[in-house]
């Protein structure tokens, strides 16, 4: 009996050096697919007298997925093989001639995160409503708002209003280039978009038609459709924005409210100017300053609820007066960057709070 339980605890303990070895050799090979991110705890409630109560605890991150047998994949039709970042395929990009905005051999970008599809609850009750089920197709998003030096060597000026002058610097540390760019109006994004696509060797996805002006910028005015069938850049709709904002999460933010210093530039912390992108904390997927630093254009126009519109892939209202803008910014207050908040503005218009964020097929 005793060299039988004897054996028994050998056998449990191989089973356990095989099971670490197993762990320690999937986290260190992990190649392949990550888990799905673990949720995040439920937010605490609100005290009485408008003191907030106690936080729910963030919740365990998922565990690594196995070991994956192929690496990250390369774009076909591409001249270089470079590869999408992102959650499901490792983190690997790589260009023949990268130039630290765009490849010369290739005329793309760097950072673009593959997004899955999914099913997730839009809106927020109360504030965007009716809260529904939508789903969207899977796209790659820009791990980053588009920064001036991008939006410099595609247009050739820079409209932003943190331009570096006297009053309007980097904070310490940051680049200027790697600043947002802002005070960019809807038009002027969506011809950047298609620039950039025609650079890449991509289909542009927009028809501009009568534009104001007739050249240069910024363009105040212009008819726009969208081919949605084109693989070339283009600006997310409001059902992708708020889906790779969430990342998987239901709560306000995409992570723990008590940790919103860590993931976002706001009024709390950014002493009321724009910041480098990607120096706080991405969410979950990978994306950073989806939360703060400037409003992004989305393509929908603006109406004040989500009535009638579709719960697959919805593309916003056929008509407005107003773009959709998301994310909240360095001015404004935690709430605005809520991951469901919504705002507004001329797509004529340009002010310094507003930028954007690229995405693809
Ligand atoms: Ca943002």
């Amino acid at each position: 009996m005793e060299n039988i339980s004897k054996f028994k605890d050998i056998q449990k303990i191989a089973g356990l050096i095989f099971l670490v070895a197993v762990m320690t050799f999937s986290f260190i090979a992990c190649e392949g697919p990550q888990g799905p991110a673990g949720d995040i705890g439920p937010q605490g409630d609100p005290g009485p007298q408008g003191n907030p109560g106690p936080q729910g605890d963030p919740g365990l991150q998922g565990d690594p997925g196995g070991t994956g047998t192929q690496g990250p994949t390369p774009y076909i039709g591409d001249n270089c093989n470079w590869w999408v970042e992102g959650n499901d395929t490792g983190v690997l990009a790589g260009h023949k001639d990268f130039d630290g905005v765009i490849c010369r051999a290739c005329g793309n970008i760097e950072g673009m995160v593959a997004i899955n599809g999914g099913t997730f609850t839009m809106g927020q009750a109360g504030v965007a409503i009716p809260v529904r089920s939508v789903t969207v197709n899977g796209f790659k998003m820009a791990k980053y708002q588009v920064t001036q030096e991008l939006y410099i060597a595609v247009i050739g000026n820079n409209p932003s209003y943190f331009n570096g002058t006297t009053g309007r610097e980097p904070d310490v540390g940051e680049i200027q280039g790697k600043l947002p760019v802002e005070a960019v109006t809807w038009y002027s994004a969506v011809e950047f978009c298609n620039k950039l696509s025609e650079r890449g060797g991509l289909t542009p996805v927009y028809t501009i038609t009568g534009r104001i002006p007739s050249s240069g910028y910024p363009i105040t005015s212009a008819t726009v459709t969208a081919n949605w069938n084109a693989n070339g850049y283009r600006l997310p709709t409001e059902a992708e924005w708020e889906y790779a904002c969430r990342a998987g999460t239901v709560t306000l933010w995409s992570f723990w409210s008590g940790l919103i210093d860590n993931y976002a530039w706001y009024l709390g912390n950014a002493d009321n100017k724009t910041h480098q992108v990607g120096l706080k904390l991405p969410n979950a997927w990978g994306l950073y300053d989806m939360h703060g630093n400037v409003w992004e254009w989305c393509w929908d126009w603006h109406a004040p609820t989500y009535d009638g519109l579709s719960n697959e892939d919805p593309l916003g209202p056929v008509s407005g007066t107003d773009r959709v803008l998301r994310g909240g910014t360095f001015a404004g207050s935690e709430e605005s960057s809520h991951s469901a908040n919504r705002f507004s503005f001329n797509p004529g218009s340009g002010i310094g709070y507003i930028g954007f964020r690229l995405v693809r097929w």
